[in-house]
């Protein structure tokens, strides 16, 4: 491995952004150069920065549910829930509103800032969405961030949301351009651009990120970094997920089960996500239930401002809520 000194690039954010507020162009090299640094320099350019842009004792909370589980239609070689692999996920009918708005309310009881609803879909139709505008006016209604990720949106889908109370659409690259057609078969990179710029056409905050951890190289992380870090403006939150293997996905196989990724490797991709795009919540997600403390702790000190909170993510679990409480009183963290 080569280490740059930290010397080696003159400002973490080049002079433009700061004086006009659009995002810094990043290439490839340089985001590489970010990820190359010894991991105490680049730990420390990502936590200055961090503290230039957020309060590093404050991590905003998010609860997930699955309100549409499993059957999908699409083929993402890392999700449990397409129909054509064998992970033990049932194809499960929408879930009530009245359901959907009971557990809104408990993460809210819990802490939680922000709901947001999953859908097992290649995208909503228009039955499909109707219920789901229902519970994001219901969800809001509660005092709660509205948060949606059903998949790709068609023309006016994103404004039906938006008028429903929609704050966030989730809806990640996943991965580098250059390996994104090894894992995923059923869509286009340019059509998850397409969605992403109507979700920012109807005037919602972009949530998008991607996962590490599915057998890629730096490069292939410093790709995706990039292709997130010169979306103009940047996404609002930028989850990173550390790719949980279930068994049963093309994944899971071509892995056997054995970490992809190592912790510091993880942590690097966090405080270069939080060096690209300063302003933006950089979400800590998937991932975190095979994570130790040390592990959790350095991603919040390398810029991770979030996370995902409850028992379960979509279908796979997360820690509870009790064990986070713990590690945040241990860190003197308090929820945004
Ligand atoms: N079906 C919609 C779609 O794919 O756009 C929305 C839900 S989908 C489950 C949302 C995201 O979850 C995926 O884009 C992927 O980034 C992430 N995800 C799915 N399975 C995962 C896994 N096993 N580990 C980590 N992240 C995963
Ligand atoms: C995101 O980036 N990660 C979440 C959310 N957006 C929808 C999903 C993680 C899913 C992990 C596997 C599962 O629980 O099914
Ligand atoms: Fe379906 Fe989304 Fe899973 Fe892909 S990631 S299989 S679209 S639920």
């Amino acid at each position: 491995m080569t280490v740059t000194s930290a010397q080696s690039i003159p400002v973490a954010v080049p002079a433009s952004w700061l004086k006009t507020g659009k995002p810094a162009a990043w290439s490839l090299d340089e985001i590489e150069t970010l990820f190359d640094l010894s991991f105490s320099d680049l730990i420390f350019r990502a936590q200055m920065l961090h503290r230039e842009y957020h309060d590093p004792n404050r991590v905003q909370l998010s609860t997930l549910l699955s309100i549409k589980t499993g059957g999908c239609s699409e083929d993402c070689g890392y999700c449990p829930q397409a129909a054509r692999y064998h992970t033990g996920v049932d194809n499960e009918p929408m879930m009530e509103i009245a359901a959907v708005v009971s557990a809104a309310k408990l993460a809210k009881e819990n802490g939680a800032s922000r709901f947001c609803m999953g859908a097992a879909w290649r995208g909503p139709k228009q039955r499909d969405l109707d219920p789901v505008l229902e519970m994001v006016r219901e969800v809001k209604a509660l005092g709660l961030e509205t948060c949606c990720t059903l998949g790709m949106l068609k023309e006016g889908q994103a404004e039906q949301l938006k008028s429903a109370g929609l704050d966030y659409y989730n809806h990640n690259l996943d991965t580098a351009p250059e390996v994104y057609g090894d894992i995923v078969t059923t869509r286009e990179y340019q059509d998850r651009l397409d969605t992403l710029e109507r979700v920012r056409g109807a005037g919602m905050n972009v949530c998008c990120g991607g996962i590490v951890g599915m057998g890629e190289s730096r490069r292939e992380r410093a790709g995706l970094i990039a292709q997130l870090a010169n979306l103009d403006p940047h996404p609002e939150s930028v989850p990173i997920n550390y790719l949980v293997q279930v068994e049963g996905t093309p994944l899971h196989e071509k892995l056997h089960g054995e970490k992809a990724l190592d912790w510091t490797e993880f942590v690097r991709t966090i405080a270069v996500a939080r060096i690209t795009m300063p302003a933006s919540f950089v979400r800590l997600s998937a991932g975190r239930q095979e994570m130790n403390e040390a592990t959790q702790a350095m991603c919040f000190l390398a810029g991770a401002n979030s996370i995902f909170y409850g028992e379960k993510l979509l279908t796979t679990g997360n820690p509870d809520v009790a064990r986070d409480r713990a590690l945040f009183e241990k860190l003197g963290i308090a929820p945004l």
